[in-house]
């Protein structure tokens, strides 16, 4: 059996009821079979099986109260998975579908991305299973102040820096970044995604969806294609979908399609993107309300934006949103790229299918590393005690996007898999990690 294999064996039996971290490890350690399996030196040192293991694993109980005066609990993570190359950095999630195997397969990725970025930063993750739906304001403040007054033991600028994910925005960001100044009494860049009052770098909230379309915009450039007049279906209308439509759109393309939980809109004239931020960043709705804005669209229950007619689509919701089925209705229907704006959106079958079918696909730890990348901006503008404009961080996501699109498709040609930007993306950001543990010894 050869070395890959074997690791990828005993993960699964030494982490069982994980199978989202088993998804993410697959497709990762297939993926470096090319590097892996000619070179000695990984194997020699258990490299992968080190790369595999979280250095740090925090779980905690997060009691807190409502607005009538109940106690609940919820669970709390942190995996600190690799300080190889910089402090841990990844974003954290409340959501109810949150336990251990989905924070473990978020840091695992999340290593290989922040690589990618070609900025400083280790891999990490964490989160909750509460959920911030329906809950009033005071309610979500005393969940992120009980949360925080646990994490804050375990996090710090040159240590640990959280962020936001699913359902944790710019209004758990506050009520985190406050817990924590109350507590330790330091005033530093612990978080990012804060507000720009207090720390914040401009154009971190579009950065992950900007930062999608931009490399999009890349690898249609090199296939001699470009977003102007393409129909582009998205789905999810949280932070990632909203800004990656309206880069999508600025860009000239036309966007059909957006989705929450419950539905999903088709609005064949182009989504009103004003009517969206309204309906989700205001007054945090759901997408059925479009109709109210646009009584021309359609609403649909349950899921079905991937079999509607598109040239482009861009998963933005959550993993394993994109099974097998949809990629092949997307490929019947002439679809010829995709970008992933959410984690893992696409299962390992349905990349089977657009690989397969010649279809531009840019995965997850590339396409949506904008995020990520804008939070280092932002702790070097903390650090440094400054704050640059819109234009200036812009202008550095869109570099990062184009520079993490030339390394993929550079690795993936150096090893013989031309435009497969899976194993380009994983390789990419596999080397620079191997090599800095292969300095740093046996830790
Ligand atoms: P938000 O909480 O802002 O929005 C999430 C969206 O996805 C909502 O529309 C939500 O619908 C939908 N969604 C979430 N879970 C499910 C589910 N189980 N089934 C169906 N729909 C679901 O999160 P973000 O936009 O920040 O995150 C979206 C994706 O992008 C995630 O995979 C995240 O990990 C990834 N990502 C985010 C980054 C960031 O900077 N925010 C950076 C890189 C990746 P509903 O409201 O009904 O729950
Ligand atoms: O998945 C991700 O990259 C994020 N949720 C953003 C993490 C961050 O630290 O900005």
């Amino acid at each position: 059996m050869s070395y890959v294999d074997s690791v990828l064996d005993e993960l699964i039996r030494r982490n069982p009821g994980e199978p989202e971290f088993h998804q993410a490890a697959t497709e990762v350690l297939n993926s470096l079979k090319p590097i892996i399996e000619k070179d000695e030196k990984y194997q020699s040192v258990a490299l992968l099986e080190r790369l595999v293991e979280p250095e740090r694993v925090i779980m905690f109980r997060v009691p807190w109260v409502d607005d009538a005066g109940k106690v609940h609990v919820n669970k709390g993570y942190r995996v600190q998975f690799s300080s190889a190359i910089g402090p841990y950095k990844g974003g954290l999630r409340f959501h109810p579908s949150v336990n251990l195997g989905v924070i473990k397969f978020l840091g695992f990725e999340q290593i290989f991305k922040n690589s990618l970025t070609g900025l400083p930063i280790g891999g990490g993750k964490g989160g909750s299973d509460f959920d911030p739906k329906g809950k009033s304001d005071n309610e979500v403040m005393r969940f992120c102040q009980s949360f925080m007054t646990e994490l804050c033991k375990y996090i710090g600028p040159d240590v640990d820096v959280p962020a936001g994910d699913i359902g944790v925005g710019a209004r758990e960001i506050g009520f985190l970044y406050g817990q924590y100044k109350k507590i330790t009494g330091r005033y530093e860049g612990v978080l990012t995604g804060k507000g720009l009052t207090y720390g914040g770098s401009l154009v971190r909230t579009q950065a992950t969806g900007y930062g999608l379309v931009y490399i999009v915009d890349e690898m249609l450039k090199a296939a001699g294609k470009s977003l102007a007049g393409q129909v582009v279906t998205i789905s999810g209308s949280g932070n990632v979908a909203i800004y990656a439509a309206e880069k999508a759109m600025q860009l000239g393309a036309k966007v059909v399609t957006l989705s929450d939980s419950n539905g999903w809109v088709y609005d064949k004239d182009g989504i009103d993107l004003d009517a969206v931020k309204e309906i989700k960043e205001v007054r945090r709705g759901r997408i059925k309300e479009y109709l109210q804005y646009r009584p021309n669209a359609e609403y649909h229950e349950g899921k079905g934006v991937w079999t509607v007619k598109c040239d482009i689509a861009l998963p933005c919701a959550t993993q394993n949103e994109l099974l097998e089925e949809d990629a092949k209705a997307l490929v019947a229907n002439g679809c010829y790229a995709v970008g992933e704006g959410a984690n893992m959106p696409s299962s390992l079958e349905a990349i089977d299918v657009f690989l397969k079918n010649g279809v531009l696909f840019a995965p997850a730890k590339a396409a949506n590393a904008g995020g990520v990348a804008t939070s280092a901006l932002e702790m070097s503008q903390n650090s440094q005690r400054l704050s640059w404009t819109f234009e200036e961080v812009d202008a550095k996501l869109k570099g990062i996007m184009a520079n993490i699109y030339r390394e993929m498709a550079a690795a993936a040609k150096e090893y013989g898999y031309e435009n497969n930007f899976v194993v380009g993306a994983n390789i990419a950001g596999f080397k620079k990690v191997a090599d800095a543990m292969l300095a740093q010894g046996i830790v």
